[in-house]
């Protein structure tokens, strides 16, 4: 038996391979994916479970951003249990289906409603290209070099929120886009290199109780992702949320055993820094992942749009250390299963 956390280390650290092989998958597409995401859909809707959902709420705005489509993320389960809510009167319109297993009931259920209910297109965005997702919809987009032998998503998630964004940004033949995503590969080898003894550090921290993690526009499906990490992987108490919601009650939370985790964006950084600021008053510990962060150097002359995946293994480094300094598993979560099946 290997040592503890041996898959999810090998898997956080190899994710930059990953995303290099998605890019190449992806450019290869092109032509096809500017003909499939542009056909004047009505809007699109974003769905997975879990950190699958997460990365849902990351790619949409970025959708939305580059296309010009109305974009939203939802969990699966909202999808078939309340399609009235959810599902547009008449398309055409875009379902882009995104789970690790491609095996998730809840999302196949969400595309078998939405096939039945709307006019338009299912887009899986999967890691395995054999499962029923990718075998019962066209032309998968599959992260077939992030397929993880762990129960948590780490490579699996930057690889599939990165084939979302590429293929988003073909399709806007947003060129300056593409060009700061390619970068992220190289970038994140470097990034991991620098940054795993602070994460370490962090994670060891046995001064730190409870996480925040902060995030708004870009940044806010990557803070959910960021707690859920923590949450499944060492158990602490860790909560997501916008930046500036944080003021309204859950600030309450803090003492000077809490660690306030703030994605930074360039839009709304003056207003962020602001709220970190007044939760160091208030005797918090602040971590900066942004242009001026531990990131700086790295993150220059990238888009809010287009860093946002290079905080991950920073994140993710954190929650494995610290599962390790608590005496557990990372490659085997509490209560968790690779799959949710119904
Ligand atoms: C992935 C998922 C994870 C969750 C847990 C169970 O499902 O729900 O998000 O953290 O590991 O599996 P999917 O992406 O395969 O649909």
């Amino acid at each position: 038996m290997p040592n503890r956390g041996a898959y999810t280390w090998d898997e956080i650290v190899g994710q930059p391979v990953a995303w290099e092989i998605a890019l190449e998958d992806v450019l290869s597409r092109q032509a096809e994916l500017k003909a499939r995401l542009r056909k004047g859909f009505s809007e699109a809707i974003f769905t997975g479970c879990g950190s699958s959902y997460y990365l849902a709420l990351a790619a949409a705005p970025f959708f939305q951003v580059v296309l010009g489509v109305r974009a939203r993320a939802v969990p699966a389960s909202e999808v078939f249990l309340f399609p009235e809510v959810v599902l547009p009167a008449q398309g055409p319109a875009l379902l882009v289906t995104i789970s690790r297993s491609g095996e998730t009931t809840e999302v196949l259920r969400a595309a078998e409603t939405f096939s039945s209910r709307v006019e338009g297109d299912i887009l899986p965005i999967t890691c395995y290209e054999t499962s029923t997702l990718a075998q019962s919809y066209s032309q998968p987009l599959v992260a077939r070099a992030a397929k993880e032998r762990s129960i948590v998503e780490t490579s699996s998630f930057t690889s599939m929120l990165l084939i979302a964004q590429l293929a988003t940004a073909v399709a806007g033949e947003r060129s300056d886009y593409l060009a700061q995503l390619r970068k992220l590969p190289a970038l994140g080898k470097e990034l991991i290199e620098a940054q795993k003894d602070s994460a370490r550090q962090m994670g060891e921290d046995p001064e730190i109780e409870r996480f925040f993690f902060l995030g708004s526009g870009p940044n806010y499906g990557l803070a959910c992702e960021g707690m859920l990490k923590m949450k499944e992987t060492s158990l602490s108490y860790c909560e997501a949320f916008h930046f500036m919601e944080f003021r309204h009650g859950p600030k309450s939370m803090i003492d000077d055993r809490s660690l306030v985790v703030g994605l930074l964006s360039d839009s709304g950084r003056e207003h962020e820094l602001a709220v970190l600021e007044e939760m160091r008053s208030l005797g918090a510990r602040t971590f900066e992942l942004g242009p001026e962060g531990p990131l700086a150097g790295l993150t220059k002359g990238l888009s809010e749009w287009t860093r946002g995946i290079l905080s991950m293994p920073i994140l993710q480094l954190m929650a494995y250390y610290r599962a390790l300094a608590r005496g557990l598993d990372p490659d085997s979560p509490t209560h968790l299963e690779a799959v949710v099946l119904l």
